[in-house]
């Protein structure tokens, strides 16, 4: 119960951490069926019909239901820390923010279980093919539905999360002293802000036409299939860049503690960050070089794509360079941190090459795109929220996850992700086309693609492997120093594991960059408080986030069989889905008219709450 109506920015991570988690596993497991059904020529192993499904869901799956959970899973733990805060500046708001995606990602899966099946037109969900007249079934209305609601959450997860970090930094820190996580979240919190509303419109406007008629993106009656395609990649460009940023964040602090320096080129690393996400939404057209928008949009959004390699490059190297000469510890977020380096410019590399129009429409559409957007997500994200779970486990849980076997989790997840994708490069250029359900012998395809489903199911049982070191985690004593690394340089490293649940006692001071490191240098046990110890302020929990988040699920599910249902009159769905507003409104009504001022913890209690919540 407690977790359900839990508005505390830590607890908000974890809930985050296991659904996104979990998402990743299902997501995973459609890979797996993927890789089984292409390991050798003419399999059957499942039908073409499925295969779109799991190709669908599979993508759509780790963009929206493990990836950005797991991000967002990382700045709920670990933002609020960074910056001295007590908590987010609207916890109730995170907390609705998460149900919404939970809803949503729960209604997307459902229709695995309908007798229509799940969505089956690409994660891209390009019109005409998504449309009423392609998608009869019900499986594009889940994507529709389960994306809208899932959206919510996450923009207003992201405008939670650029106000905390305007708003609710210590005294001292100014913006050219914030860590490079906590920047990197501010500028995909303002990539979301800009990006998702996009993809609401999109969303809205397919839902007009597939539940209500109408024609936006139905050639035949004056609407424009093109413009799907615009819109869903004015959102899906920006998107890589929600993705990648964070993930740049984690690697900027892991490579800075484990090399003991300050992290190299700090404030060309903060402007490289702006750059490549102002750049992230200019590009979005290269998505589209076939589609047949001419020679001049074709050449200028090629110039615009290769540009963002200059701030990244740039941001490869300070990485490097902050290593030079420091003395590097390999613990297993830093060997995740490393493997990152080379594995994201190989991606960044055959990314410059899709980015080159002509050269793009030998690629469209083949192996060649498959394994350059995985280097960046898998090679990229997933390496790197690896390395940030390793890293603030400790933090975020009291307990040091088991150094041997992350190491050999981190090698077999390694060779597996470089088994299963290298080789796809070479696959796309023997011109094996991507989102086929099968391929004839003889066309030089079949070892190369044992090969590639021989690394997925090595991937698989590295991630078998980190569930298995969690379990085991999980059984050993909540020990961990407030300082586990002991080399830690941020305010998160100042206070217990896991932090009690005002995070400070007292707002800390910052006098510098690496604020907690500058006072060990100056020979300080501990930050300088910045207030006297006195009662502090908290939230109440709330079920209504809960209850709202399950209107907007109802009014899902009902809008969906709006047309299918008339057992007792005609258009049941209709009512439901008004009584999923209600549900919601209704909510919303409650936490207006409700004054709720939240309760304080006094000093006398601080004392005994004390070191672990
Ligand atoms: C566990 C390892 C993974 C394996 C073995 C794997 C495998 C695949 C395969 C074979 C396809 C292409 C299907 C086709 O075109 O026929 C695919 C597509 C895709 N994957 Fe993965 N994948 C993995 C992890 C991930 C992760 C972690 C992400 C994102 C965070 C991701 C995002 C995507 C996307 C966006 C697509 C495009 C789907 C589409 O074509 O509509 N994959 N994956
Ligand atoms: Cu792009």
């Amino acid at each position: 119960m407690d977790w359900l109506t839990t508005v505390d920015h830590k607890k908000i991570g974890i809930l985050y951490l296991i659904a996104g988690g979990f998402f990743f596993l299902v997501g995973g497991l459609e890979a797996l069926l993927i890789r089984i059904q292409l390991w050798k020529p003419l399999n059957d192993f499942v039908s073409a019909d499925t295969y779109n499904e799991l190709i669908t869901m599979h993508g759509t799956t780790m963009i929206f239901l493990a990836a950005m959970p797991m991000l967002f899973a990382l700045m709920n733990a670990v933002v609020p820390l960074q910056i001295g805060a007590r908590d987010v500046a609207f916890p109730f708001v995170n907390a609705l923010g998460f149900w919404t995606f939970f809803f949503g990602a729960v209604l997307l899966n459902v229709s695995w279980f309908t007798s229509t099946g799940a969505p089956a037109a690409g994660w891209t969900a390009y019109a005409p093919l998504s449309g009423p007249a392609f998608s009869t079934g019900h499986g594009m209305d889940y994507y529709v539905l389960g994306l809208q609601i899932a959206g919510i959450g996450t923009l207003i997860g992201g405008i939670n999360f650029l106000v905390t970090i305007i708003n609710m930094r210590a005294p001292g820190m100014t913006f050219m002293r914030m860590p490079m996580f906590t920047w990197a979240s501010f500028i995909t919190s303002a990539l979301i802000l800009f990006a998702f509303p996009a993809l609401a419109v999109g969303l809205a406007a397919l839902m007009f036409d597939r539940v209500f008629d109408a024609n936006f993106f139905d050639p035949n009656n004056g609407g424009n299939a093109v413009l799907w395609e615009h819109i869903f990649w004015i959102f899906g460009h920006p998107e890589v860049y929600i993705l990648i940023l964070p993930a740049f964040g984690v690697i900027s602090e892991v490579i800075s503690t484990f090399s003991r320096k300050r992290l190299f080129g700090y404030s060309s690393m903060v402007f490289a960050t702006i750059l490549i996400g102002f750049l992230g939404f200019m590009v979005w057209a290269h998505h589209m070089f076939t589609t047949g928008l001419g020679p001049v949009a074709n050449a200028l959004f090629s110039i615009a794509t290769m540009l963002i390699a200059v701030p990244t490059g740039i941001k490869i190297f300070n990485w490097i360079f902050t290593m030079w000469g420091g003395s590097i510890k390999f613990t297993s977020a830093n060997l995740y941190a490393v493997g990152f380096i080379p594995t994201f410019v190989m991606g960044g590399v055959t990314g410059v090459m899709l980015a080159a129009a002509p050269a793009d429409f030998q690629y469209h559409d083949t192996y060649f795109v498959v394994a350059h957007f995985h280097y960046v997500i898998v090679g990229g994200l997933i390496l790197g929220i690896f390395s940030g779970l390793h890293y603030w486990w400790p933090k975020m849980f009291g307990r040091i996850l088991n150094e041997t076997l992350g190491k050999w989790t981190f090698w077999m997840f390694y060779i597996g992700f470089h088994l299963t994708f290298f080789i796809q490069h070479f696959l796309g250029l023997l011109g094996m086309p991507r989102r086929i359900w099968t391929y004839l012998d003889g066309l030089g395809f079949n070892e190369m693609n044992l090969i590639s489903t021989i690394g997925a199911i090595m991937m698989g049982i590295g991630t078998i492997m980190f569930i298995l070191n969690v379990v085991i985690t999980n059984a050993k004593p909540q020990n961990a120093a407030d300082d586990p690394w002991e080399d830690g340089r941020t305010l998160e490293w100042t206070i217990p594991s896991p932090p009690p649940e005002y995070n400070f006692k007292q707002t800390p001071l910052v006098r510098g960059y690496d604020a907690y490191w500058k006072e060990k240098m100056d020979g300080h046990k501990g930050m300088t408080p910045a207030e006297p110890i006195g009662s502090i302020h908290m939230p109440s929990p709330s079920i209504l986030p809960f209850t709202m988040s399950l209107g907007l699920f109802i009014t899902g599910f009902g809008l969906m069989y709006s047309r299918d249902w008339t057992f007792i009159t005609e258009h049941i769905g209709f009512y439901i889905a008004g009584l999923g507003l209600l549900i919601t409104f209704g909510s919303m009504f409650l936490r207006s008219v409700y004054d709720d001022h939240g309760f304080h913890i006094e000093p006398e209690e601080l004392e005994d709450k004390g070191v672990k919540a």
